[in-house]
């Protein structure tokens, strides 16, 4: 018996990483009748068959999280990685990252990324839309090697997942954490290659100084066809912080009167531009259940 992690599955195959080596494992027959299929990321007791070096999945560990696009369990957090410049930051995009890690119970983490192409006034600015959420902003650049150390700090013994836009600047991020990872700067997005290998399987990095990453474009759609309009406000930790004081239960903060988080945006405790696409959202949300 071994324990270990999953860090790939191919067709029924799970690569299982133990203290001992990787080991290519099957299931036992087990779990398919109950329906249970192992995840990358599933932390699984193996028995080693001697005859054809192969293991079998035992166990499984209880899951703390399961994200379904990527396919992964137990992640601790996800890097939202978004450049200040070049791609022009879309924070409504980028918003839609947060309501998603919301929703998937992880713990987002926002990193602004080629911080060398703006001045510092832009910087506190863009860095000040997202103060009041509460979430870790790292500030990094690969040009002038700024913020890689916290970088570190934070993915360090984590099962992190990378997401964020094309072009931003992931990939060199994660070889200036991890030289060795060796990945291609400048790929073209993944859409763009289609016809060649469009699905690619998740997969686990390991950190030489603890931790996970995932291998990933990171999340694949930002649909949120799944929003309900009643929930949609316990997404934005400013906006439940004031929601509370409104005059109205049921306040959805958008035409009613004495609405705690409109007065809160006067008084610059919540951003305009966090509000603004508060309000995206909702209408969206009301659209699409209107058919
Ligand atoms: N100015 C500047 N350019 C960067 C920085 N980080 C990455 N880049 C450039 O941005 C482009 C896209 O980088 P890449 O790592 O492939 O982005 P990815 O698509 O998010 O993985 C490349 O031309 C990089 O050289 C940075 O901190 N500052
Ligand atoms: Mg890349
Ligand atoms: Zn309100």
């Amino acid at each position: 018996m071994l324990e270990g992690i999953i860090i790939k599955g191919i067709g029924g195959l799970y690569y299982v990483k133990t203290n001992e080596g990787l080991y290519k494992c099957k299931a036992r027959g087990l779990f398919r009748k109950k329906k249970i299929k192992p995840l990358v990321g599933d932390r699984v007791i193996i028995e080693l068959n001697e005859i054809d070096n192969m293991g079998y999945i035992m166990e499984i560990e209880d899951r703390d999280s399961v994200l379904v696009r990527p396919a992964v369990s137990n992640v601790n957090q996800v890097i939202i990685v978004f450049a200040v410049k070049d791609p022009f930051p879309n924070l409504w995009l980028l918003d839609r990252f947060l309501l998603l890690s919301e929703k998937e119970n992880i713990n987002p983490i926002i990193c602004f990324n080629k911080i060398d192409l703006i001045d510092e006034d832009k910087l506190k600015h863009i860095n000040g839309i997202y103060k009041d959420t509460g979430y870790k902003i790292i500030n990094t650049s690969t040009k002038k090697i700024h913020g890689i150390e916290k970088l570190k700090k934070v993915l360090k013994d984590k099962i992190s997942v990378f997401a964020g836009p094309s072009g931003v600047g992931k990939s060199s991020l994660l070889n200036f954490v991890q030289p060795n990872l060796k990945l291609k700067i400048g790929e073209i997005s993944e859409k763009t290659k289609r016809g060649k290998h469009t699905t690619r399987s998740t997969k686990l990095m390991e950190l030489n100084f603890g931790g996970w990453i995932v291998d990933t474009p990171g999340f694949s759609s930002l649909n949120i066809d799944f929003l309900e309009e009643d929930e949609l406000e316990s997404y934005f930790p400013e906006i439940v912080k004031y929601s509370g004081n409104c005059r109205f239960n049921d306040c959805k903060h958008d035409k009613e009167p004495s609405c705690a988080v409109k007065n809160a945006v006067e008084e610059n405790l919540i951003s305009k531009e966090r509000y603004n696409n508060y309000l995206m959202v909702l209408n969206e949300i009301k659209n699409f259940r209107r058919y």
